[in-house]
C-alpha cells in the first residue's frame, strides 16, 4: 500500500474549475498541450507518484545513503535508486523545460500541479531530478559555451546543485568567504568550504554540476560582490559531454546526519584542497546573487509546494484512520455508559481538527495554483500569448506571493501535520504509519531556501515597501471585490462579510508596520518594531489569502451543486463549502487579535538584557 494519498480531484478542481487552465492550454504558446493531454499527464504522474516513486519512502528513511570519507563518495540505497530511475525514465522532468530544450510547452500551472504529486510521494527524488531544471537556468543565463553545457546536462541527465551556504554564511549569504581567482585561460579557481549542499554527492548520475557563489579576488563585500560559477564534479569535453577522466577539485568532505529527508544528501563541499577546483563564470558577468535568485525563486515555490503536498497526504492518512478507528461513545450520549461505541470522526474535537487540516491543505493548494496562475501570465507575456495582465504586474504579484507560498506553506503544513499525527492517537507516534516521517521530512521546509524569518522580512521590505505596495494593492483589490460582490448566491454572505473584516485587519497590520518603517527615518530603533512583527504579518496575510481562496472555491461549489452532480462530486463540493465556512469562522477572527498585538508594539523586548532570557 502506498504511503502517498494524492488528491487529483482537488488539483483538477483548482486547475479547471477555479483558475480556468482550459483557457490557456491548447492555445498560443501552450498550443501543443491541450486539456485532454494535460489531464492524461496528471493521471500518469499520479500513477508514478503513488507507485514506484512512493515505494522507497520507508527504505530511504531507515537505510540512508552511506558516505565513504576516504573516497569522498556516497552509495545510495537500492530501492531509492529504483524510484529515481522510474522518475527519470518517465521523462516527466521535461515538463519544466522550455520547448527549445525538449519541454512539451506546459504552462507553470500544469507544471506545479504535476510537481505536487511527485513532491508528495518522494521529495528527495524530485530534488535529485532537478539537474535538467538547473540546466534550463544555465541556458538562460549562460554564454554560448554554457548553453551547450546546459544541453549536455539535459541529454546526459546529470545532477546539479545550488551552492550558497557556508559555516558562517547561512541567512546572511553576503558573508560568504569562498574565493575565486581568475586564471590566464579565462577559467577561475575556487577555494573554500560550503556546507549543507543538497544532492552534492551520490551515485545515480555520471556527473554533478555545481552552481557556486564565490567572491572574485578584490570584489566588494556583501551579496553584490558574489559571482556565479559553473563547477562540475568531473571534467568533460564541453563540445561532446564525454568525461575526460579528470577529477575537478571539488569534493564532498562530509554528509550530515539529519532529522528527516535522510536520503537527500546534505553535503559539505570543499573546493581546491586537492586538485584546483576549476569554475567558469556564468554568462561572463559578475552578477552572482541576481543570477542565483533565478534558482532560488523556483526553489522557494518548490519548497512551499513540497510542504503543502506533505500536509495533504498527512491529512488524508489521518482521515482514513479516523473513519475506521472506533473509540468512545457519542458525546451527546455521555450519560449512557452502554451507548454504542463510535468511530472517532463522531467526536467534535476530532472533527474540528480534521476540518482545520483539510482547510489548510486545500486552501494552501489553492494558494499554489493562484500563484501559478500569475506565473502563467508571466509566461504568456514573455512568449507572445494573450495575457490577462501585463508582465510588470504579473511579476510583481508573483514576487509578493512567493514568500507566502514558501513561508506560510511550510509553517502551517508543519503545524497542521502535528494535528494529523494527533488524529491517530498513540499510533501516530509509531513508524507503522507515515505521519511521523512526514513531520521529520517537512520540518526542513521552514528552514532551507530562507528561513521563515527571512521570508517575513522579504515580504515586508522587498515585496511591499520597495514595491510601493503595488502587488499588495492588486491582491487586496481582488479580495475586496469578492467580499463586496455576490458570489455564493446568498449562501456565503456572512463569510464574505467576515472576509471584508479580515482584509481590514491585515491592512491595519501592514499600515502599522509601514508607520514604524516611516518613523525609522528619525529613529532607527523603530525598525525593531517592524522586525518583531514581520513573521506575524506573513502568517496573517497567508490566512487572509487562504480564507479568500477557500471562499472562491466554495462559490464555485455552490454553483456546481445547483446543477446535476454525481454523488461523489456532491460530497466533494459540500466539503468545499464546509471547509471555507469553517476557516472563515475559526481563523478570520484571530486576525483582529493579531492586529491589536502589532498595533501595541513597543521595544521593551529589545531592552531586555540577554542575561535575563
Ligand atoms: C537551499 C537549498 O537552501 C535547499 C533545497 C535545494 C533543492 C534544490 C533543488 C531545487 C532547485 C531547482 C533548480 C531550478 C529548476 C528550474 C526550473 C524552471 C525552468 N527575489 O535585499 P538585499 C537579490 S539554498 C529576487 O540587499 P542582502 C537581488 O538581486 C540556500 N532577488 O540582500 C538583490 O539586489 P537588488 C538558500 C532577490 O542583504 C540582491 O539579492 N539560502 C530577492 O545582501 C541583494 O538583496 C537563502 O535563501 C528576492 N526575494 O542579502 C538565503 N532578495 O536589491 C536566505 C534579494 O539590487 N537569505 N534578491 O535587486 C536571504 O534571502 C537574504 O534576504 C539575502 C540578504 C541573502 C538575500
Ligand atoms: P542562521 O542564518 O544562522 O539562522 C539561525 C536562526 O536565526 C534562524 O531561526 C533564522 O531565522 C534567524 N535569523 C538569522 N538571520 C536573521 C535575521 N537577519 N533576522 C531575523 N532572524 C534571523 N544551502 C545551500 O546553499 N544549498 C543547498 O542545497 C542547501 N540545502 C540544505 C539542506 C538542508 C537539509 C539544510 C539543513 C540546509 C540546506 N542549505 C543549503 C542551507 C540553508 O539554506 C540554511 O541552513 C538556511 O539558509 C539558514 O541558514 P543557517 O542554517 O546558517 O541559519
Amino acid at each position: 500500500m502506498s504511503h502517498y494519498k494524492s488528491n487529483l480531484r482537488d488539483i483538477e478542481f483548482n486547475l479547471f474549475e477555479v483558475f480556468g487552465a482550459q483557457d490557456r492550454l491548447g492555445h498560443g504558446p501552450f498550443a501543443d498541450l491541450d486539456v485532454e493531454t494535460a489531464r492524461h499527464t496528471l493521471v500518469e504522474v499520479e500513477r508514478l507518484a503513488t507507485g514506484p516513486l512512493a515505494a522507497s519512502f520507508v527504505e530511504a528513511d531507515r537505510t540512508p545513503p552511506v558516505y565513504d570519507p576516504v573516497a569522498c563518495t556516497v552509495t545510495m540505497p537500492e530501492g531509492f535508486k529504483a524510484s529515481y530511475k522510474a522518475l527519470m525514465d518517465s521523462h516527466f522532468w521535461t515538463l519544466d523545460l522550455p520547448k527549445h530544450l525538449g519541454g512539451p510547452g506546459a504552462p507553470p500551472s500544469l507544471r506545479w500541479a504535476a510537481s505536487e504529486l511527485m513532491l508528495g510521494a518522494n521529495p528527495p527524488a524530485f530534488m535529485y531530478m532537478s539537474g535538467p531544471g538547473f540546466a534550463a537556468i544555465l541556458d538562460h543565463l549562460g554564454n554560448e559555451e554554457q548553453k551547450k553545457i546546459a544541453q549536455i546536462m539535459i541529454e546526459r541527465q546529470w545532477g546539479a546543485t545550488m551552492v550558497l551556504t557556508e559555516p558562517d554564511a547561512g541567512s546572511d549569504v553576503g558573508a560568504g568567504r569562498t574565493k575565486a581567482v581568475q586564471q590566464a585561460d579565462g577559467t577561475w579557481h575556487i577555494t573554500g568550504v560550503k556546507r549543507f549542499i543538497t544532492s552534492a554527492e551520490h551515485d545515480m548520475t555520471e556527473n554533478i554540476v555545481h552552481l557556486v557563489l564565490a567572491r572574485p579576488e578584490g570584489a566588494r563585500g556583501g551579496t553584490k560582490g558574489l559571482s556565479l560559477f559553473v563547477v562540475p564534479k568531473f571534467h568533460f569535453d564541453h563540445a561532446t559531454g564525454e568525461l575526460t577522466g579528470e577529477r575537478n577539485g571539488v569534493y564532498t568532505t562530509n554528509v550530515e546526519k539529519k532529522m528527516g529527508i535522510k536520503v537527500s544528501t546534505t553535503c559539505e563541499l570543499t573546493f581546491g584542497d586537492k586538485e584546483p577546483a576549476v569554475g567558469w563564470l556564468v554568462g561572463d558577468v559578475h552578477d552572482g546573487i541576481a543570477q542565483m535568485f533565478k534558482v532560488i525563486e523556483y526553489a522557494r515555490m518548490m519548497v512551499g509546494t513540497k510542504a503543502i503536498a506533505t500536509l495533504s497526504t498527512g491529512y488524508l492518512n489521518a482521515l482514513e484512520y479516523a473513519k475506521n478507528r472506533v473509540q468512545g461513545g457519542d458525546l451527546a450520549e455521555f450519560a449512557d455508559k452502554d451507548a454504542p461505541r463510535v468511530t472517532i470522526t463522531h467526536h467534535p474535537d476530532v472533527r474540528r481538527s480534521l476540518m482545520l487540516q483539510k482547510s489548510y491543505a486545500e486552501g494552501m493548494r489553492a494558494l499554489v495554483h493562484y500563484t501559478a496562475w500569475w506565473q502563467d501570465q508571466v509566461e504568456l507575456n514573455l512568449l507572445g500569448g494573450d495575457a490577462e495582465v501585463d508582465l510588470d504586474l504579473a511579476e510583481r504579484v508573483n514576487d509578493l506571493l512567493l514568500p507566502i507560498v514558501k513561508g506560510v506553506g511550510s509553517e502551517r503544513s508543519f503545524e497542521q501535520l502535528t494535528q494529523s499525527l494527533q488524529t491517530l492517537g498513540g499510533s501516530g507516534f509509531l513508524q507503522d504509519y507515515p505521519i511521523e516521517q512526514y513531520m521529520r521530512d517537512s520540518k526542513i521546509d521552514t528552514l532551507y531556501e530562507g528561513t521563515t524569518a527571512i521570508q517575513g522580512l522579504d515580504l515586508f521590505f522587498r515585496k511591499m515597501v520597495r514595491d510601493q505596495f503595488q502587488a499588495l494593492t492588486r491582491v487586496g483589490g481582488e479580495i475586496q471585490d469578492f467580499a463586496k460582490g455576490d458570489a455564493g448566491n446568498g449562501k456565503l454572505a456572512k463569510e464574505r462579510e467576515m472576509l471584508g473584516k479580515a482584509l481590514e485587519d491585515v491592512q491595519g497590520i501592514v499600515g502599522t508596520l509601514g508607520g514604524y518603517a516611516m518613523k525609522s527615518q528619525q529613529d532607527k530603533t523603530e525598525l525593531y518594531k517592524v522586525g518583531q512583527h514581520t513573521t506575524r504579518l506573513l502568517l496573517c496575510l497567508g490566512d487572509l489569502i487562504i480564507g479568500w481562496l477557500l471562499l472562491r472555491q466554495a462559490a464555485v461549489a455552490v454553483e456546481a451543486l445547483a446543477g446535476d452532480v454525481s454523488d461523489k462530486d456532491r460530497d466533494f463540493y459540500t466539503g468545499k463549502i464546509a471547509a471555507a465556512k469553517f476557516f472563515a469562522a475559526q481563523r478570520f477572527p484571530l486576525l483582529t487579535a493579531e492586529r491589536t498585538i502589532a498595533e501595541a508594539a513597543d521595544n521593551d523586548l529589545m531592552d531586555v538584557d540577554e542575561a535575563a532570557f
